[in-house]
Formats: structure tokens, sequence, C-alpha cells
């Protein structure tokens, strides 16, 4: 039987990973910072099925004893801080979560049983001012950020003990992926969010930053079903997850509201205080090594997605006690 360890379970990618792990018979464990934290997260169904056992970024031996003591084949880290405003006020922190627990984690593989199969949650970020559109495994990074910088750091220590030890470990360039369980702070969360407490007279406005923001938006499950292939694939190898197709933050809005024929221009306030520089370059994504040599095919479209999202907000809405349902058809 086939054991894995995931980092960040408690996530929007670590949750998706769990359930697809469990429908493929795995064996999954949950490395957690706080295990009450976690019990109070994860939904009770996973919560039956997964293990979970306390673990610190931080603590390197730590990370050898669980390595040794759960016999693991795979380990996905998809752990780390996230948010799109860089971390500059966490230069450090970010350094060490999303960069060196990376190293950690290699350096318990190589000594404790270097058969393991590591998968680590990369970003687009890391191509931050980037030359060329649209990315590639080959494309220059550049980036912009301390977050840029922290994966980067990692995604190269990945390359580094996949050369000098011969390590199997996979660096999946993530483009921005998003699903029901997205955090609120991302933007189309906010959105969908904000649609369903349109919808049921909850607001009556959104203030947004810049609607002509363009990002390459995907589905979460199938995101880590791409860091699933990557595993199963003889070599390991680094892979641009992406759908190639950038959409803007106004048709984000007019797709969500459209979703309950609202229209957006009725609702949204666009504030400037909340404006990020637009990237020179268009970030987005080329797959089409994923798509070759893994047989992978993202199956939910941009749509598709934010419908689905704008329908599991308003339900998440409804089934809250006191939440009015004025406006439900
Ligand atoms: P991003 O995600 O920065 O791409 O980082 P986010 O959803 O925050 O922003 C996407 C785009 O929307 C524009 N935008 C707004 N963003 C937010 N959050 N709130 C707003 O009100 C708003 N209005 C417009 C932003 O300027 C931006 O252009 C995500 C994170 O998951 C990172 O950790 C990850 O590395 C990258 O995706 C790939």
């Amino acid at each position: 039987m086939k054991a894995a360890l995931i980092t960040g379970i408690t996530g929007q990618d670590g949750s998706y990973m769990a359930e697809l792990l469990l429908t493929k018979g795995y064996r999954v464990i949950g490395a957690v910072r706080d295990m009450q934290n976690a019990k109070e997260t994860l939904p009770t169904a996973l919560m039956q099925r997964v293990e979970l056992v306390v673990w610190d970024m931080l603590d390197q031996c730590r990370m050898a004893e669980i390595l040794a003591e759960y016999r693991l084949t795979e380990i996905y880290n998809l752990a780390a801080y996230s948010s799109g405003t860089g971390m500059f006020n966490d230069a450090v922190d970010i350094g060490e979560v999303n960069g060196l627990a990376v190293a950690r984690i290699l350096d318990a593989i190589r000594t404790v049983d270097a058969n393991i199969r590591f998968c680590q949650a990369s970003s687009s970020e890391m191509f931050g001012n980037a030359l060329e559109s649209p990315q590639l495994e080959a494309t220059p990074f550049r980036p912009r950020t301390p977050y840029g910088a922290a994966k980067l750091y990692a995604h190269s220590m990945i390359q580094i003990y996949r050369q000098h030890y011969g390590l199997y470990g996979c660096s999946a360039i993530l483009f921005n992926h998003e699903s029901p369980r997205r955090g609120l702070g991302f933007v189309t969360r906010k959105i969908t969010h904000a649609v369903a407490k349109i919808k049921l007279g909850l607001v009556n406005e959104l203030c947004l930053g810049n609607l002509d923001a363009r990002r390459d938006w995907g589905f979460a499950g199938d995101y880590v079903r791409a860091m699933w292939l990557m595993l199963q694939h003889p070599d390991a190898d680094d892979y641009v997850v992406a759908t190639g197709e950038t959409h803007s933050v106004r048709e984000l809005c007019e797709i969500a509201f459209g979703h309950f024929n609202l229209d957006y221009r009725d609702y949204v306030r666009e504030d400037s205080a909340s404006y990020r520089p637009i990237e020179s370059i268009q970030l987005v994504g080329n797959s089409k090594k994923a798509r070759n040599q893994l047989g992978w095919i993202p199956e939910i479209g941009f749509h598709e997605m934010v419908s689905r999202m704008v329908d599991a907000d308003l339900r998440k809405l409804i089934e809250q006690p006191g939440a009015t349902k004025i406006g439900v058809s």
C-alpha cells in the first residue's frame, strides 16, 4: 500500500490532494502545525480517513522521525504561506517556511529513505518580471517578491538534490488555482462570496482593486491531479501547470454576477488604494510538457469553475444560521 504525507492538508490544495489519494487507495498522513486547529478545520469526512501528525516546519529532526515512522512512498509539500501581496512584511518567515523547509524535507529524504518521491508546490510567482510570455519550464526566473524568491530557493534545491543525490523530486510550477475552498483574501473567492451575499441581500457593494488585472486561473482539483501524475512518471522532472488562457478580474465579475442575472457594474466599486501594479509581461503558463509527458488535461474550465464557486458560496451562506434568504429563488 502506498503511503503519502501531505503538508498543508488543511489548505485548499491539501484537502483536494487527500481526497484524490484516498480514492486511489493510499494511506494518507497529514503533517500539521497545530493538531487542534487541524481537527477543527478538516471536514469530518476527511478527518475520519486520514492520519494526522504534528510537524513544525522548522524542526529538521522531527521530519526525519516522521519519514522513518510512517514508511512513506510519496510526499506532497503543499504547506506554505500564500498571499498575492508578496509577503514583504514577513520576508524572513517566508524564507524559512516556503524556502528552507523544503531543504529540510529533501535532506530528511536523503538520510532516511532516498526512494521516497517528493513533489513541491512551486509557483508562477517565480517568473516574476518575466522576460517572455507565455512562460514554460525553460523561461528564466526573475522573482520580484520575497514569496517568489523563497519558492525559487525551494525549486532550485529540488533540482540540486535531483542532480547531486539522484533523489526523485518534482517541482510543480503552479499558476493561480482556485475552488470553493480558496481563502477569502484571493480575488476569485472574494468575488464569488460577495456575489452570494448580494444575492441574499446581505450586502450591496463589492470593492475591488484593478479590474483589468489578468491571470491564468485553473481549478485546484485539476492541479493536484497534475502533481500526483508527476510522481507516477518513471523520471522526476519539473512541470508548468496552467490553463494557457488568461481572464481579467472584470470577466470574472461578469461571469460571477451573471450567474444570478446580475450586472456587476451595479455593485462593483474600483478602489485605487487596492491597486497592484499590472505586470508589463503577462503571467500565463504553457503546460505543453505536462500535457504531453503526463497526459494531464484540465477538466474544469474557467466559466464552470466560477459558477461552481458562486453556487458553493450561496449554499454555505444559506446553511449558516441567521443568513437572510431574501432574493433566493
Ligand atoms: P495572486 O492572487 O496575487 O495572483 O497570487 P490574487 O487572487 O490575490 O490576485 C489576482 C489578481 O487580482 C487582482 N485584484 C485583486 N486581488 C485581490 N486579492 N483583491 C482584490 O480586491 C483585487 N482586485 C483586483 C490582483 O491585483 C491580481 O492581479 C496567487 C497566490 O495564490 C500566490 O500565492 C500564488 O503564488 C499565485 O497566485 C500564483
